[in-house]
């Protein structure tokens, strides 16, 4: 095993027992920790985890290294894979996360259980070309730089076998990536690189954390400009299971650039909260129409109709976009409905009670009724947010 170098080991400050020389004749003989850590997030991916455990093998060879799977409760028996393996090799482990969702946790959550002084990501179906791993290492090891990127946008570099849709998707992104957070890659949408570990901690507090597009995030997040450099490489097919690439992916995209742009004013939760009760008022309205002039449905009928299809689908939405890394689904989802709509519940009663206080006190009736509508807003939005999504899965 190569050893890691002692500056690379030596924090600002250690205790005085680290230059007492028993501990300093204990380390001597012991095997120092890996050197590079590579980070795989994991989300169905059990029939990957071993062909990807041999190309690292064969490609990293005699470094020291681990390969650290983040799995997010996988229900195809990926974690008990990745446990097989540990049990065979302890350059191999596993982080298993339950009730989380998103492969940029994913990454921080990796990087955060290692101690190596570099960290790459990869995906676990192959798409990926391992084999840059020791150039990207040599090149953080030796050169003036903080982070390198397995690119698929420089010369000869490419998408594969995308189709078309999928190819301007990814242009466009790349381009608002680029132009709004000045990203300074070709290719800020890879989800391939190794960075050095004091650049990663240096960014870590400002990381929005949201969705897939890790590498946005640490760009847009690092207090001073990465130093970064691009290695061509060509995106493979995927080995075997299933993409996880959908819609979703660029609402969250979306949300994370929000949130990289005027987070620090507002939530960007709390804005996608907003804009889920705006459809709300919008569905509640259609439904109390046709109640009204379809179903001829008498007044109170229709509104308590429309009432509990605006709230069903409010709480949908929000489960779906807002809080999709912390989603409900079986039971939870009822569960979380419940909850959503007894607090939604407490908010209107909070709204009229505060703006018939503020009408009866003189205020203008629409100040009144908006200062009750804002109140209830941030009501449902705090307590939705700390009950019904709570951070531990619900
Ligand atoms: N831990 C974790 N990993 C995830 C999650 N979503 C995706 N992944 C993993 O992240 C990697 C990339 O996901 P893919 O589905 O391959 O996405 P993609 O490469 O953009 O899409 P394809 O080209 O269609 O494969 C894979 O190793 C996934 O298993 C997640 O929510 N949590
Ligand atoms: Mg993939």
């Amino acid at each position: 095993m190569s050893a890691v170098p002692a500056s690379e080991l030596a924090p600002k400050s250690l205790p005085a027992d680290a230059a007492r020389a028993p501990l300093l004749e204990r380390l001597a003989h012991t095997q120092p920790g890996p050197h590079l850590s590579v980070i795989v997030p994991t989300r169905n991916e059990r029939d990957n985890v071993i062909p990807l455990y041999n190309l690292l093998c064969a490609t990293l060879n005699e470094r020291n290294w681990e390969m650290i799977v983040v799995d997010d409760d996988s229900a195809d028996g990926t974690a008990e894979v990745v446990c097989w393996l540990a049990q065979h090799d302890r350059r191999v482990r596993l982080l298993s996360r339950i009730g989380r969702r998103g492969l940029a946790s994913a990454f921080v959550e990796g990087v955060q259980a290692s101690t190596a002084p570099y960290v790459a990501v990869i995906d676990a179906d192959l798409q990926h070309d391992e084999t840059l791993l020791p150039r990207m290492l040599a090149l953080l090891e030796n050169e003036p730089v903080d982070i390198v990127v397995g690119s698929r946008y420089v010369d000869e570099g490419g998408v594969g076998d995308w189709d078309a849709g999928r190819a301007r998707i990814s242009a466009l992104a790349t381009r608002l990536g680029r132009k709004l957070l000045r990203v300074p890659v070709n290719d800020p949408m890879s989800g391939f690189f190794m960075i050095r570990r004091e650049a990663f901690a240096d960014a870590l507090r400002n990381l929005s954390g949201i969705g897939f597009k890790i590498l946005v995030d640490l760009f847009a997040s690092s207090p001073r400009p990465l130093r970064a450099r691009e290695l061509p490489f060509e995106f493979r097919t995927r080995h075997a299971g299933e993409s996880k690439f959908d819609a979703m992916i660029g609402i969250e995209y979306l949300m994370l650039l929000a949130d990289k742009l005027i987070g620090h004013i507002v939530p960007v939760r709390f804005l996608m909260f907003l804009a889920v009760g705006g459809s709300g008022l919008i569905n509640h309205l259609v439904v109390l129409w046709m109640g009204l002039n379809l179903v001829h449905m008498p007044f109170a009928a229709a509104q308590g109709l429309a009432t509990g299809v605006a709230m069903v689908g409010n709480f949908t939405l929000n489960n779906m976009l807002t809080y999709r890394d912390r989603r409900l689904t079986g039971w939870k989802f009822v569960y979380g409905l419940a909850s959503f709509c007894a607090i939604c519940g407490i908010g209107a009663l909070a709204n009229v009670g505060i703006a018939s206080a503020l009408f009866a006190d003189h205020a203008v009736w629409w100040l009144a009724g908006l200062a009750g509508a804002a109140m209830s807003v941030v009501w449902n939005y705090a307590a939705t947010s700390a009950l019904t999504w709570r951070q531990d899965g619900g």
